[in-house]
């Protein structure tokens, strides 16, 4: 329970900087990067525009550890998923004999934003990605003897975003911001590694969709942001949807993802601030099917894809001053608190994000 105890350093630093504060309300009216409440947590992307003129740089890595398995909202051995889950990719045994244990992945996100107006806001965003994942080879005969264990790993650029951003709305303490937002398919969606077989031979294939770094497809990514803020405290709602269109080289499209955010920030003083989120994402399951993607593992099934899931989330916001009063860093740790997967699934177990801006 690695995650619990990130967890409970947050809410400690947290804790502690709330103690020391909570007499003091006076109002220094210096800049921040986003004005004087905190900005979004650093997971909201396209959730502010910038004033004429205004360039930002961002550089934002993520973490993410994924740890068992699950069927919906039930947990999964590794023993309750070999022999008792149907292969349908009609290469190897009937039933699965290859189980993920875990994965880790690590996205280094590289943003520019522009503001050729007040009201429009250019985005490009690009991301290169590194995916590792650990897996247990059960026996051809019999599906409760483990053969041997492996590893698969990936890395490269994945997808390029592109995006428009319009406040539409904004009075003296509210704005709504709508982005109209392009996936462009730069990630590879043929990357291969080599296996353990339930035969014990090793072998290189086409890794399972969760293993590629790109979509393959054009996606659209509309996004619509309420804000409000009130002196030190600021909040947020954000509705956003990835929808691909068609299907990819290979055959097939990954699911549609629709999120809702809901977001609060609190700032101390000049340079910290303090954020919490909790967000709702759907995910549908892949369309098609890649025919180079098969064996008796669970992640070579399209329909093992997508699901729900309910996350929450705490942040830090840290603002410079003088020379460096237009950078910020911050963070967020998140975890979710429900999921239900279309399975047998991989469970998200945490996340980490960072991230630098610096705005000219
Ligand atoms: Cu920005």
């Amino acid at each position: 329970m690695k995650f619990t105890i990130i967890l409970g350093a947050f809410l400690c630093a947290s804790t502690s900087v709330m103690a020391q504060d909570h007499s003091s309300h006076t109002h220094t009216g210096s800049h921040h990067i986003h004005g004087e409440s905190a900005s979004a947590p650093i997971t909201v992307m396209g959730d502010h525009t910038h004033r004429k003129g205004e360039w930002m740089l961002s550089y934002r890595p993520m973490f993410m550890h994924m740890d068992g398995n699950r069927d919906g909202t039930k947990n999964l051995n590794p023993l309750d998923i070999s022999g008792d889950y149907p292969n349908v990719t009609g290469v190897g045994p009937t039933t699965l004999r290859i189980v993920p244990l875990k994965m880790d992945m690590q996205m280094h996100m590289l943003g520019a934003m522009y503001a050729p107006t007040d009201q429009i806001t250019l985005m490009l965003m690009g991301n290169y990605i590194k995916k590792e994942m650990d897996h247990i080879t059960y026996a051809m005969m019999n599906s409760d003897m483990e053969i041997g264990r492996f590893t698969t790993k990936t890395s490269g650029w994945g997808d390029t975003k592109l995006a428009a951003l319009y406040k539409f709305y904004e009075s003296s303490n509210q704005n709504f911001v709508v982005k109209a937002g392009l996936n462009l398919p730069t990630g590879s969606i043929k990357e291969r590694g080599t296996i353990l077989n339930p035969m014990g031979a090793t072998q290189n294939i086409r890794l399972p969709y969760a293993m590629q770094l790109g979509s393959g497809t054009y996606d659209l990514e509309p996004a619509l942001t309420y804000n409000g803020n009130n002196e030190r405290l600021s909040w947020g709602v954000q509705y956003a949807a990835k929808i691909r269109l068609g299907e990819n080289s290979q055959d097939y499209a990954l699911g549609n993802k629709h999120s809702l955010n809901i977001w609060s920030g609190y700032r101390w003083n000049d340079w910290l601030a303090n954020t919490l989120r909790i967000s709702g994402e759907i995910e549908g399951d892949i369309r098609g099917q890649d025919s180079q993607i098969s064996g008796p593992v669970q992640t070579a099934n399209p329909d093992n894809y997508g699901g729900k899931n309910i996350e929450i989330g705490i942040g830090f916001e840290l603002n410079g001053s003088g020379i460096l009063r237009n950078q910020s860093i911050a963070g967020e740790f998140s975890a979710p608190f429900y999921q239900n997967l279309n399975g047998p699934h991989m469970e998200r177990d945490y996340a980490l994000s960072v991230g630098y801006k610096v705005r000219f």
